[in-house]
């Protein structure tokens, strides 16, 4: 029985074949280092120790994966290269990334998905308990209504230590009580897939709308968190209620040192509608997305303990006691999303913060300094269709995923898809 499961998981790992795989990597580029095993493995014929067999399709060595497909373009004048590393995929909402070369995401359908070394791993690393969410099917006209609504499986992020800390975060809507809820949770590795989750904190108000559901880790090591409204406006100016707020926590789940406010400890900052996208500058000043009503889209730069209007105001009125944003889409709908600074081998982008668009279907550039914003270039318009995340990798390639079968989308041949843009010439 050892022998047999020893046998097909070998199979699993050696889509190169067994002698590759006897051999080491048998994926072409590899270095040859293969990942230790505490206390050894089984021995095979040579006598040299065998490893762990990884399901990845290749030994984790700190590589990424090879895209399935490249095409080289020009994007706000840059010539880049867009390599798709995944395609066929239900509403991806968060990716991040492992030291040992792994891309974790997340579909809101449900899925914790990771791309390994020998490419897209089929079967899920971890499928958590979030409401019964779908996608539209390639090629569906925009509905507006999927299954699930906004809520279902949506943000992610490792822990800043992963893997030696085997953490990785969620944010989920769930079903409880008769209502619908949010919860931040985290699973821990193990055998290189996810194992038992561990819920963190739950009674989040969720719903069909306003879920916000971006997590992030900042230089600070704490868990920075987007909460929604859900729907009633309300939550966000109160500080007894976790709904329309950016939280704070520990990697433990406990309310961060620090946090400003006692009624609420979990409080960072409030008066949020619908975040959705959070981003650290190099220096670690937090910036987040948010959707406003009716236009009114945002781009904020977090103060501990800001009051970001909602509900009582909106746009950037210059009221007392409410931090405006640093830039309002006005009558306009971006429909804001994931976010992230870019410190890639582009030079012409570097230091720029990149947010992706739903409605507006693009992804944004601008130039921050300090609250005011130089420069503001809308990117990618019309090309890929609706756009949720924004992050850029350990390479410093500028990762995108696309939300087109979220039923609000018209999607197309491959949808959705994660892509990146790396520069372009064949550098
Ligand atoms: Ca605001």
């Amino acid at each position: 029985m050892r022998r047999r499961r020893l046998l097909r998981a070998i199979g699993v790992a050696c889509l190169g074949g067994l002698a590759g795989c006897l051999r080491g990597p048998s994926r072409p580029g590899g270095d040859g280092t293969v990942n230790r095993t505490p206390g050894g493995g089984p021995a095979n014929a040579t006598g040299t120790p065998m490893e762990t067999p990884s399901p990845y399709g290749g030994e984790l060595a700190g590589e990424l994966s090879e895209p399935i497909d490249s095409v080289e373009t020009v994007i706000g004048g840059v010539r880049v290269r867009v390599d798709t590393m995944a395609e066929g995929l239900e509403v991806p909402w968060a990716v991040d990334f492992s030291k040992d070369g792994r891309i974790f995401f997340t579909e809101r359908v449900g899925r914790v998905r990771v791309i390994g070394p020998g490419g897209l791993l089929e079967r899920s690393y971890s499928t958590p308990p979030s409401v019964e969410a779908e996608a539209s099917r390639p090629g569906e006209p925009p509905t507006w209504w999927v299954k699930g609504g906004e809520g279902g499986l949506l943000g992610l992020a490792l822990h800043p230590e992963f893997p030696d800390e085997p953490w990785v975060y969620m944010h989920y809507t769930y079903s409880g009580d008769g209502a619908q809820f949010n919860r931040v949770s985290r699973i821990r590795e193990e055998k290189l897939m996810g194992g038992r989750e561990e819920v963190l904190l739950d009674g989040i108000p969720g719903g069909s709308y306003h879920d916000g559901g971006r997590i992030k880790f900042g230089q600070d090591g704490l868990l920075y968190i987007c909460t929604g409204d859900a729907g009633n406006g309300g939550n966000a100016q109160d500080l007894g209620s976790l709904g329309g707020k950016i939280l704070r926590m520990t990697p433990d789940g406990e309310p961060a040192p620090g946090n400003p406010f006692e009624e609420g400890p979990y409080v960072y900052s409030y008066g949020h509608r619908n975040p959705q996208g959070l981003a650290f500058s190099a220096d670690g000043e937090l910036f987040a997305t948010e959707h406003g009503e009716v236009g009114h889209d945002e781009v904020n730069l977090i103060e501990r303990g800001g009051n970001y209007g909602w509900q009582l105001h909106q746009g950037a009125p210059d009221v007392e006691g409410f931090v405006d944003p640093l830039i309002h889409s006005g009558t306009d709908t971006w429909a804001p999303s994931g976010a992230a600074f870019y410190y890639g081998p582009i030079d012409a982008w570097s230091g720029s913060l990149f947010f992706a668009a739903l409605r507006g279907e693009a992804l944004h550039r601008l130039v921050v300094d300090g609250r005011e914003v130089r420069k503001h270039e809308v990117l990618l318009k019309d090309r890929y269709g609706r756009l949720r995340d924004a992050v850029v990798g350990p390479e410093g390639g500028l990762y995108i995923l696309t939300s087109n079968r979220d039923g609000r989308g018209r999607s197309r041949r491959g949808d959705d898809r994660l892509f990146r843009i790396v520069p372009g010439g064949g550098s």
